[in-house]
């Protein structure tokens, strides 16, 4: 019988040997999971805003906002709130339920922490969920975020241990895993997932699987994102991964993950309607909505009901998270 809880005794292998089976066996294996799990057709939405763009003294090889590399990304200061609060306005017009912010900081000054307290206050009243990724957080930080009003922390491993190295060399794998720590105690969700398309190998993949499969309770939203390459990175010419190695991907993080939204994530806009639903129907169950992710496009929103329409998915509503029975008053309501 498919596993339909969450487990936290994963072995690499065992997650290997997923990634490997031939496709229809996992994607079937991973829809009986979501079916167990969740409502058909349900897609959750979140909606980015860059909050705070470029100079960042990260050398993440990936990212467009590195002071590190000359990306032609101008470096600008922390948003105004009014600014903050007209995009969350906009972005639940747009059907998101979930506002992120992002700011392009190694780690979170504490004289930061009062202005983007207010924003996740602000975000908070207009009525949808808030999410910030700020980099390293040190203590006592998440717990003043959490009291604003923050619901998920994002806060990405990327890759495997292995292969960390030659992603970025300003942090080490371990430091991650101290801020989703802080975060943790702090009560707040976690948003972890990972990139595919940085030149690492399968078994890279299966790795970053397997380190977040051992995060108990495991992180609530795992982003699934293909590499934007970025001019001017170290990793822009990268091979480029496929849109069937993402959906095995997705498929292998909903078995393991059977609670959490798997997000299709980064790398949208350079992929057909069948290409996101395939991913879709591998077992994703959240997007990305807007035309702006952090710095680059994202498909805009005429586009996605597009799609969204032609598969018959419609918008999860917040209470369509599995635990507290949801899904079956969602049923029920139908
Ligand atoms: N500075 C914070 C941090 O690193 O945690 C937050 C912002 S950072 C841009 C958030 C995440 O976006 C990264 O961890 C990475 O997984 C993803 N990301 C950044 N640039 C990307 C790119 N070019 N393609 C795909 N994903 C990207
Ligand atoms: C995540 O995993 N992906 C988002 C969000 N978490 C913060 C960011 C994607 C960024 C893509 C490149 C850019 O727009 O700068
Ligand atoms: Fe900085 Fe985050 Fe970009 Fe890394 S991913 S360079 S930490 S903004």
């Amino acid at each position: 019988m498919t596993e339909t809880k969450p487990r936290y005794d994963w072995t690499r292998e065992e997650i290997r040997t997923l990634y490997e089976l031939p496709l229809d066996a996992l994607i079937a294996k991973s829809l009986a999971v979501k079916s167990q799990n969740w409502a058909d057709g349900a897609v959750q939405k979140s909606q980015l805003l860059s909050i705070k763009t470029g100079g960042c003294a990260e050398n993440c090889g990936y990212c467009s906002q590195s002071a590190h590399f000359d990306t032609g990304l101008k470096a600008e200061k922390l948003l105004p709130l009014e600014e903050v609060v007209t995009a969350a306005r906009a972005a639940k017009e747009n059907g998101a339920d979930r506002f992120c912010m992002g700011a392009a900081w190694r780690s979170l000054k504490d004289r930061d922490v009062p202005k983007v307290a207010a924003m996740i206050e602000a975000v908070k009243a207009e009525g949808l969920e808030t999410c910030v990724t700020l980099g390293m957080l040190e203590d006592g930080q998440a717990e003043t975020l959490k009291a604003a009003g923050l619901d998920y922390y994002n806060h990405n491993l990327d890759t495997s241990p292995e292969y960390y190295d030659q992603v970025v060399t300003t942090r080490v794998y371990d430091d991650r895993l101290e801020t989703l720590g802080r975060a943790r105690t702090a009560g707040l969700k976690l948003c972890c997932g990972g990139i595919l398309g940085m030149g690492e190998s399968r078994e890279d993949r299966v790795g970053l699987i397997h380190e977040l499969a051992k995060l108990s309770p495991h992180p609530e939203s795992v982003p699934v994102n293909m590499l934007v390459p970025i001019e001017g990175t170290p990793l822009a010419g990268s091979a480029k991964v496929s849109v069937i190695e993402m959906a095995r991907a997705i498929a292998v993080c909903r078995i393991v993950f059977p609670e959490s939204w798997v997000r299709l994530s980064a790398g949208r806009e350079e992929m057909s309607e069948e290409g996101q639903a395939l991913c879709l129907l591998a077992g994703a169950n959240s997007i990305f909505v807007g035309d702006r992710l952090l710095t680059t496009d994202n498909p805009d929103i005429d586009e996605d009901a597009g799609l969204m329409g032609q598969l018959g998915f419609e918008a999860a509503a917040l209470e369509d998270m599995p635990k507290g029975g949801a899904r079956k008053t969602l049923l029920d309501a139908r």
